[in-house]
């Protein structure tokens, strides 16, 4: 029964073209696996990755993981991925309980990471993986590949405690160069701890990117020296009228340096020239009558503006978006763009225009929310879409115009990707403006076909925002984005003809006991088998 399961799923991966062929793989193609139909646990390892390698082989016995077990580093000067080898070995040590050394030198048995500068068709992150009696090699073009690798094996490892790692090779890469999760600090404070947890939770489903909406009309949320106030009294409270809070520089650059250790870059907003209540409360001469509003606790949209006439508001941006830049090593600045309903377009095209050169001359590439395509974006400049179904075909066309154009986009589609999305009527935190949002809706759909007349080759990727107006703890953050941004990783890594429902949900479904390990209160969703 056991080995009939995995012919027939084996089979279907390689229906999809998922797996590269081998001897061990010849099972009849065209049986469908459906969810349910056997408890996810009967998923061997190479069947239970999430997201979906390019291809694997399983062949051959497979390796010993256990208490003899090393971490090998190759090029014992290259102190990177001597860092790399460290950091697999805090999360493998977890959950076996092993004490896994790291030595220098890959001679020898053992896990095994190495540099190969020249090997063929992995690109930037992209990893084989070989598991073997000898031992397991991780080879990458890149330290950032090599934990890319490193994150695969840590799902192909047991659950608990000591096993064998199947024997086969995993050759991987990634379909979008931008795999991407946004927070907004901004409706809802959170620290700077509960944003490096979610770091964990991402990077380990090899999502690269991390959106930070710094600002909004509820909150100024970075210390910025030259306008101090922004943070110590724009910052000082959120929706609903908590305390609310801010980050210090230090805690920003820590933050950086943590997501970059695991290979996630950050992308930090500063939206503008709407979702500024917080910065005009803070400072009277921002505000074109010179008299700063009250601070703002509600969930309207689209009230605020910047005085787009007034030189001030120039000197301002320059100065927040300088010491921005020079905080971050990313090459992109976010600088919003949405829901600017109260700045009239032309007004609105002026203060783009002005606001993308700052970010050009600071060395940075802009990145702005959909709504720039109708201005005149900069070259090079990156749109996030968050349109839906029911987006106008004028918004539509803008953004296709930009497109063909040469914009790159990234896709956050509100109906599918936006996490603060209620999955149904009775979930309780979120909106659902945009509609509900279960976990199969979220991962059915193609962003490489998405927007008619937009190809591939210029989506750079996608990206699930989470909004917070609405969700204001560390239970309510996870149950919205668990499991859901789990289909948003999948998206954004793996080969179009892996994406599969069916075989995606039992995956998922396997993922429970990590899940439920890491302590994530995620939401057991119905179309979801899971276990129990
Ligand atoms: C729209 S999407 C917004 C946000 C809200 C969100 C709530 C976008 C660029 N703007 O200001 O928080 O909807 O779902």
């Amino acid at each position: 029964m056991r080995v009939l399961r995995l012919r027939r799923t084996l089979g279907t991966l390689l229906a999809l073209g998922v797996l590269g062929g081998s001897a061990s793989c010849t099972a009849a193609h065209g049986d469908d696996a459906r969810p349910g139909d056997d408890p996810p646990a009967a998923l061997a390892p190479f069947e239970r990755l999430l997201p979906a390698p390019l291809s694997v082989r399983a062949e051959g016995p497979g390796y010993s993981f256990g208490p003899g077990t090393v971490i090998r580093t190759g090029r014992g000067a290259d102190e990177e991925v001597r860092r790399v080898g460290e950091l697999l070995a805090e999360q493998l040590r977890g959950p076996s309980g092993l004490p896994l050394p790291v030595v220098d030198g890959v001679q020898g048995d053992g896990i095994r990471l190495g540099i190969d500068e020249e090997a063929e068709g992995l690109g930037e992150e992209g990893y084989r993986l070989e598991s073997g009696p000898g031992g397991i090699t991780l080879t990458a073009r890149t330290p950032a590949g090599l934990f890319r690798a490193g994150q695969t094996l840590r799902q192909l490892v047991p659950a608990a405690g000591p096993g064998t790692v199947p024997g086969g090779t995993v050759t991987d890469r990634p379909r979008f160069a931008y795999r991407g999760a946004m927070v907004d600090i901004a409706r809802h404070f959170f620290s700077v701890e509960q944003v490096k947890r979610y770091v964990d939770q991402l990077a380990q489903y090899k999502v690269n990117t991390l959106h930070l909406h710094l600002t909004d009309d509820q909150g100024w949320r970075l210390a910025v020296d030259s306008w101090p106030r922004l943070a110590e009294y724009g910052g000082g409270s959120e929706v609903g009228g908590g305390p609310g809070g801010h980050w210090t520089k230090d805690e920003y650059r820590e933050l950086v340096a943590y997501a970059g250790e695991r290979y996630v870059d950050v992308v930090p907003e500063i939206d503008m020239p709407g979702h500024v209540n917080a910065a005009l409360a803070s400072y009277a001469e921002l505000n074109c009558d010179g008299k700063a509003p009250e601070r703002y606790t509600g969930t309207k949209v689209g009230f605020s503006s910047l005085c787009i006439g007034k030189e001030r508001t120039y000197e301002f941006i320059d100065e927040v978006l300088g010491e921005l830049a020079a905080l971050t090593p990313g090459r992109y600045l976010h600088i919003g763009g949405d829901e600017a309903h109260v700045t009239p377009a032309a007004d609105y095209a002026a203060f783009m225009d002005r606001a993308q050169a700052v970010v050009g001359r600071y060395g940075k590439t802009v990145m702005g929310w959909h709504q720039l395509a109708a201005a005149r974006p900069a070259q090079g400049a990156v749109l996030q879409y968050w349109g839906h179904d029911k987006t106008s075909a004028a918004d539509r066309a803008a953004v296709v115009a930009a497109a063909k154009a040469g914009h790159r986009l990234v896709l956050s589609p509100a109906d599918r990707l936006y996490l603060d999305m209620k999955y149904e009527a009775a979930t309780k935190p979120g909106l659902a403006w945009a509609g509900y949002v279960p976990v199969r809706r979220a991962y059915s759909w193609n962003p490489g076909a998405y927007l008619a007349g937009v190809p591939e080759s210029a989506v750079l990727g996608v990206e699930a925002p989470l909004w917070t107006e609405n969700v204001a703890t560390r239970a309510d953050w996870e149950l919205m984005a668990f499991p859901r941004v789990l289909g948003l990783a999948e998206l954004g890594w793996s080969p179009a003809g892996a994406l599969d429902w069916a075989s995606y949900s039992r995956r998922l479904a396997a993922q429970e006991p990590r899940l439920d390990a890491q302590g994530i209160g995620f939401y057991r969703a119905p179309d979801v088998p899971w276990a129990q």
